[in-house]
């Protein structure tokens, strides 16, 4: 079994439905279990600043799949949920399903980079990741709540408030 922690992020159609929808998926995943689930928050958009606020969340699995296995069927419910792949980087999006952390792997492929490439300059991911695993290193063993502490978490609410 792997620890593995995902980020979700939508910011179009309904992003707190996009969010329980993919819960709902990631729940009927084969070998695997949803151990954790962290708030829900509401961030500005990294990237293009002409685009909606956005959900990002972290989810903590315990997974027996490999990380090609799980990146399929991530992608699969990103298709399943509207996601329509736009040449725009960092533009909006139905919903967004990233491997942030898989176990302590490094990983450096065509399809995957993990640790996520970016998460470092990330609070949106971070904070939430940081909900579930306050404890949670990189595969280097830096801590990333000491990371989290030298950016600006200052725009991020929950999304309920
Ligand atoms: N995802 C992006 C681009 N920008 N901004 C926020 N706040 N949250 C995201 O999840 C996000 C983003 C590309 O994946
Ligand atoms: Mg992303
Ligand atoms: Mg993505």
């Amino acid at each position: 079994m792997t620890r593995v922690y995902l980020a979700l992020g939508s910011n179009l159609a309904d992003p707190l439905h996009q969010v329980d929808a993919a819960l709902a998926a990631l729940d009927a995943l084969p070998a695997t279990q949803r151990i954790a689930t962290s708030a829900f928050y509401r961030t500005p958009p990294y990237g293009p600043p002409d685009q909606p606020g956005y959900l990002n969340a972290a989810v903590a699995l315990e997974t027996q799949l490999t990380p090609g296995s799980l990146l399929d069927h991530t992608q699969r419910i990103e298709l399943e949920h509207g996601r329509v792949r736009k040449a725009e980087r960092w533009g909006p999006r139905t919903l967004d399903i990233d491997v942030m952390l898989f176990g302590a792997a490094v990983i450096n492929t065509e399809r995957l980079i993990v640790p996520h490439y970016d998460l470092l300059n990330r609070a949106f991911m971070l904070l939430p990741l940081l909900d579930i695993a306050p404890e949670a290193t990189l595969p280097d063993g830096r801590a990333l709540r000491s990371i989290l502490a030298t950016l600006d978490t200052s725009s991020i609410r929950l999304w309920h408030t």
